[in-house]
């Protein structure tokens, strides 16, 4: 029988490209959903299978981070050989607004899962994998970030990665429990949240060359990030937890570029030429070939402590696990343009056609 694998998170962009590659490898494939109002299961609506299947791999359990004795039963009911907690509120500008709710699920979160692991008495056949983040280190430098590289951590959501970090470690040591910390760089694909600045930025260009939207507002555009590919990252989740020996590793293309870099090459894919005029709040992004004026600049996506530049040095995870990134950053680029201007020119068709909606005329992803 193949293992059995528990995925946290498994609505998220992250949790269903690993979904996909365990079922592909064998596993069967627990996931926790949360109870939503609306449909929250779209990213993994194409791995469901029949309940009545007798070749069920693929199952998902109501469950939240911040209910200790769910996780429990959950985690008794699966018996898992793996569990990657990928569940947490992921969005650093959200947890300045939602501060205590970000360490309810981010930090302490991954202590009720550890401590579920412990209580059952599963610590020894469990491996554990945590969502760790290069918003760790925080502003610490010009120099690329490695496993050497000290944590400083700038929003609440890296505080609260912090402690579940360290609380991965400690479980490691005190309990010799395989567990380990991918600290991974900003990864994206067109699953990735629509708030998140890569997503936001591909989604609203595109609705502006259809015609669907005149304006995008973005925050700060000189923040620097290293932007993988989340297919490629999961891959080495997994990895991390094939090894003989658990440890943390950083995972990272290597390369880093800036939000305006991001706006420019989005830009060029969906056939405009942007250009930037002005400076500040006043700052604004022109397509030359239209003379319109697609970028603003609103505060209100201002952070009140920003990350300014992050690129990994990932030279361990090549070395031990023999992980190399394989979609580059203009490929990656190029995969979320088509998606979302394939989505927005449906989107306008369907308006030009007289639905109101998306959703009211019947497509869907
Ligand atoms: P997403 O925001 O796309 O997914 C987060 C997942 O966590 C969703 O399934 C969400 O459920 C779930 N979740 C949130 N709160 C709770 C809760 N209280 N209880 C149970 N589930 C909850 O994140 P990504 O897939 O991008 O990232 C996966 C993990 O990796 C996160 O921990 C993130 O912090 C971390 N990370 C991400 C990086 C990236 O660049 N993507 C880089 C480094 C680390 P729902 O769908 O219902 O909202
Ligand atoms: P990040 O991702 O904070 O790096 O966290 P995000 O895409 O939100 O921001 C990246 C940078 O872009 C700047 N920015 C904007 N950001 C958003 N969201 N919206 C905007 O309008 C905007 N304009 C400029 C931000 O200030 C920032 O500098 C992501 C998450 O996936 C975390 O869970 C993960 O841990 C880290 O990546 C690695």
């Amino acid at each position: 029988m193949g293992k059995k694998a528990l995925i946290t998170g498994i609505t998220g962009q992250d949790g269903s490209y690993l979904a996909e590659l365990l079922l592909e490898k064998g596993y069967e494939v627990h996931g926790i959903k949360r109870r939503a109002s609306l449909f929250n299961t779209g990213r993994v609506e194409h791995l469901y299978q029949d309940p009545h299947d007798e070749e069920q791999r693929f199952f998902l359990h109501y469950g939240d981070m911040t209910d200790a004795t769910n996780l429990i039963r959950v985690v008794q009911e699966v018996q898992p050989d793996e569990v990657y907690n990928l569940a947490a509120q992921s969005h650093v500008a959200v947890s300045f607004e939602t501060p205590e709710y970000t360490a309810d699920t981010t930090a302490i979160g991954p202590l009720r899962l550890l401590e579920a692991i412990r209580i059952l008495g599963l610590e020894k056949k469990t491996r554990f994998y945590q969502a760790s983040t290069s918003e760790l280190f925080g502003n610490s430098g010009k120099d690329k970030q490695s496993e050497f590289t000290p944590f400083c951590p700038r929003s609440p959501y890296a505080a609260a990665k912090l402690y579940a970090y360290w609380i991965t470690i400690n479980y490691r040591e005190a309990y010799d429990m395989y567990a380990c910390n991918g600290i991974l760089f900003n990864h994206e694909s067109p699953r990735r949240g629509e708030t998140f600045v890569t997503r936001k930025i591909t989604m609203g260009l595109a609705h502006i060359a259809v015609g669907l939207d005149q304006t995008l507002w973005l925050g700060n555009l000189d923040a620097r990030r290293d932007w993988g590919h989340a297919r490629d990252y999961v891959e080495m989740m997994w990895l991390m937890l094939q090894q003989d020996v658990p440890e943390d590793y950083v995972i990272a293309t290597g390369s880093s570029y800036s939000v305006r870099e991001f706006v420019e090459m989005a830009g060029n894919l969906v056939g405009m030429d942007i250009q930037w005029r002005g400076s500040g709040t006043d700052e604004v992004g022109v397509d030359g070939k239209s003379g319109k004026t697609v970028i603003r600049i609103d505060p209100r996506y201002y952070r009140p402590t920003e990350v300014d530049f992050l690129a990994g040095e990932a030279t361990k995870a090549k070395e031990r696990l023999g992980w190399e990134p394989k979609i580059s950053f203009k490929d990656m680029v190029a995969e979320m343009v088509e998606s979302d201007l394939e989505q927005a020119k449906l989107e306008a068709l369907c308006k030009e056609n007289g639905f109101e909606s998306f959703t009211a005329c019947g497509v869907k992803e």
